[in-house]
């Protein structure tokens, strides 16, 4: 079973749509360590060091996704979590900016997938089974 992290970036309380993910995710058999609303990029880090996750999905809601997310891959390296992978969604900047500037953005920053707030979540989970296989591998599935 993989581990994955979730959890609402920055200051950002919005927190229906966290329980959304995280029922649809472990439902799909992926061990789910949510840690809620209002995370810090450290607290992803080290909740995925202590579970040993094959990826954190980072929520944005409140518009300021751009800025709270910036540099949370580098982090991630400078910890040891070379092999990660990062997906972010939700309502990732203020207003309606076009889509294909907003992905560019967020996979220049260093996550592999970037995803709309009406993204249906049964095919992230199958995105990312698929995306985990293809980094990790077969047999490490722990
Ligand atoms: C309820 C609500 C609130 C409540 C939150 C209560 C709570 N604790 O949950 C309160 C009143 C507190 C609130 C406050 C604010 N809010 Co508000 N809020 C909403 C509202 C109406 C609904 C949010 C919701 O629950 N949606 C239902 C869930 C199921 O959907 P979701 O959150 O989008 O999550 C889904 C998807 O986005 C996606 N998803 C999310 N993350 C990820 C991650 C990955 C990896 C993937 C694959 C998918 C994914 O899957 C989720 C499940 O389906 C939205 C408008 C809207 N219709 O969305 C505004 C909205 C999000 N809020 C907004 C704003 C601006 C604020 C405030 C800044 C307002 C203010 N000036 O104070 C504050 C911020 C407070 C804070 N610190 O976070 C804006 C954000 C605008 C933007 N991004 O440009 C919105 C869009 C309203 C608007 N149209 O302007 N809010």
């Amino acid at each position: 079973m993989h581990t994955i992290v979730l959890g609402v970036i920055g200051s950002d309380c919005h927190a229906v749509g966290n329980k959304i993910l995280e029922k649809v995710f472990s439902d799909a058999g992926f061990k789910v360590v949510n840690l809620g609303v209002m995370v810090s990029q450290d607290e992803f880090i080290n909740a995925a060091i202590e579970t040993n996750a094959k990826a954190i999905l980072v929520s944005s809601l409140y518009g300021q996704g751009e800025l709270d997310c910036e540099g949370l891959r580098e982090k991630c390296i400078e910890r040891g979590l070379d092999k990660i992978i990062l997906y972010v969604g939700g309502n990732l900047v203020v207003g309606k900016q076009d889509f294909d500037y907003v992905e560019k953005k967020f996979k220049d920053m260093g996550f592999d997938r970037v995803f709309k707030p009406d993204v249906d979540l049964i095919e992230v989970t199958k995105l990312l089974k698929d995306d985990i296989e293809q980094r990790f591998g077969n047999k490490d599935s722990k």
